[in-house]
């Protein structure tokens, strides 16, 4: 059988991991999967009802990072993790680090930045305090020479790929500021954009989002 990746392509974990099988060529299809509790062939994929998660010919596998080492290991063509341990564990710092400082910071506020919701002043306030120290931590250890980590596409770029624009949009709507105008997002993100692979998920991406937004206004009261 081949590898299922299932979720939605507006969602960005679900594009990091659509990124990576694109850039290595790897035979793959994808299976529509809506977030939340309700669907039990979801739950019993992934426990929290999160997306992505893969139907491999083993089984299910879910959480983003478990699914690209998993597609490194099954898939070797392409590598997107370079073969040096040191250069390896860089790779996997930095996801780890624009996942846990960057993009989960910044998603407690996605609800009213993109779906009508409200944050507390005080998680606002919580949030910039904690962007502001990612950003600064995320500066220091990113390249952008040309890549994320260096000289050669990694995960790390399929990461920040599609982390990036959201935390920067984020905070552009929430604080009026952009606290990554100081690194060379924008340009990078240019660069990235003249791959097939990142126009592909762009392209689809616009389209789930509207079915998303279509779904999210169906469920409003
Ligand atoms: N740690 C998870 C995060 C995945 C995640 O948060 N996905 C979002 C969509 S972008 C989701 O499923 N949200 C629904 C929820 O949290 O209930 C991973 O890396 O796979």
């Amino acid at each position: 059988m081949n590898l299922q990746l299932c979720g939605f392509s507006a969602s960005n974990y679900y594009n990091k991991i659509k990124l990576q099988l694109l850039e290595k060529g790897a035979p793959f299809e994808e299976v529509l999967a809506w977030t939340g509790m309700a669907d039990p062939k979801v739950v019993s994929a992934s426990p929290l009802g999160k997306v992505p998660f893969l139907n491999t010919p083993q089984g299910p596998l879910c959480e983003s990072i478990a699914c690209a080492e998993y597609i490194e290991a099954a898939y070797p063509q392409c590598p997107l993790l370079p073969a040096d341990p040191y250069a390896a564990a860089k790779v996997r710092e930095l996801i780890l680090f624009l996942e846990l400082h960057l993009e989960l910071v910044a998603r407690e506020l996605y609800g009213e930045a993109f779906f009508g919701g409200k944050a507390s002043d005080a998680a606002k306030e919580r949030c910039r305090k904690l962007l502001l120290k990612g950003a600064a931590g995320f500066a220091q250890l990113a390249k952008f020479s040309p890549y994320i980590a260096g000289d050669a596409f990694t995960l790390a770029d399929c990461a920040a790929i599609v982390h990036l624009p959201l935390v920067s949009s984020t905070s552009k709507l929430i604080f009026g500021e952009d606290h990554l105008a100081a690194l060379p997002v924008r340009d990078y993100l240019k660069r990235m954009s003249e791959r097939a692979t990142v126009q592909k998920v762009t392209v689809d991406r616009k389209i789930s989002t509207e079915l998303m937004m279509a779904r999210v206004s169906a469920k409003a009261p």
